[in-house]
């Protein structure tokens, strides 16, 4: 009896540390890659999600890797007398309370030096690097959406 209570508080503490854990990350709302395929012998993606942050205190993302390309940068479509441009942004802040979304047209991470080829339905990995040095990992499947290709520049 006195061991299945021990293993019981045990159970109970690892949970309750779990959700504290828990309560500090951002929320990542349907992250997806887009696969833009062969750009001279380099494997090239975009990715889009939407973080939310659900605590008091600004999250400030200073870079983002992943496992699966060799670099991760943050882009911003930005318009310059009509023409739509690129520009590469250093951080990425997430409001307090807040969210920021990642869509086509707009805020977008770009993918580029893939190890190996990617189709529908792969998995990617990324991790979050916070201003704090905390991190975050976070995974999105590569999707097939063509229609959606006109909103994004070569680039
Ligand atoms: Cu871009």
């Amino acid at each position: 009896m006195a061991k299945f209570f021990a293993i019981t508080l045990i159970f109970v503490n690892l949970c309750f540390s779990y959700t504290l854990v828990h309560a500090q990350n951002l929320g990542v709302k349907g992250p997806w890659v887009r696969e833009i395929n062969v750009k001279n012998y380099q494997y090239t993606a975009y990715a889009y999600m939407r973080f939310k942050n659900r605590s008091k205190q600004v999250k400030t993302i200073k870079k983002i890797t992943s496992p699966e390309f060799k670099r991760v940068e943050i882009h911003k479509t930005v318009a310059e007398s009509g023409i739509a441009r690129m520009s590469l942004l250093y951080e990425l802040k997430v409001p307090a309370r807040g969210e920021i979304n990642l869509a086509p047209g707009g805020l977008h991470l770009r993918l580029t030096q893939g190890k190996r080829e990617f189709s529908e339905g792969d998995i990617i990995h990324f991790t979050l690097h916070f201003a704090d040095k905390s991190s975050q990992k976070f995974s999105a499947r590569v999707q097939v959406k063509s229609h959606e290709a006109s909103h994004i520049l070569p680039h």
